[in-house]
């Protein structure tokens, strides 16, 4: 009688896992209605979706739960960006959600623009 037993498993499994995830993709979601909206000649500068962390101006660093980065090619997760200028995070705090502009440079994933999500 072990059979009976998996659906009860299975479904104890996605209730504490999908609550988790539930918010990445409503992220991606608004990211793609917006990309419907968007003018062509935008898609270069595009935004991503996101949410600070964690915040440490002086280190030049920031840590964001961020939707996927279409310009590198990198789905939803949790990381740590850096800034090469701590002006650019004067303005926020751990929690604001925001939109920003993230590249790679030399190995290293910096946040070139930033701003405070509608
Ligand atoms: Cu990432």
């Amino acid at each position: 009688m072990k059979n009976p037993l998996h659906p009860l498993v299975a479904a104890c499994l996605l209730a504490g896992v999908l609550p988790a995830f539930a918010q990445a993709p409503a992220t991606a979601a608004d990211t793609h209605a917006d990309h419907h909206t968007a003018a062509p000649g935008e898609a270069a500068s595009e935004l991503s979706e996101g949410e600070i962390t964690r915040l440490d101006a002086k280190a030049l660093k920031l840590t964001l739960r961020h939707g996927e980065l279409k310009n590198l090619n990198m789905p939803p997760m949790t990381m740590v960006f850096r800034v090469q200028d701590a002006a650019l995070l004067a303005a926020f705090n751990v929690g604001d959600r925001v939109r920003f502009r993230a590249e790679q440079i030399q190995g290293g994933y910096y946040v070139t623009r930033i701003e405070k999500a509608p």
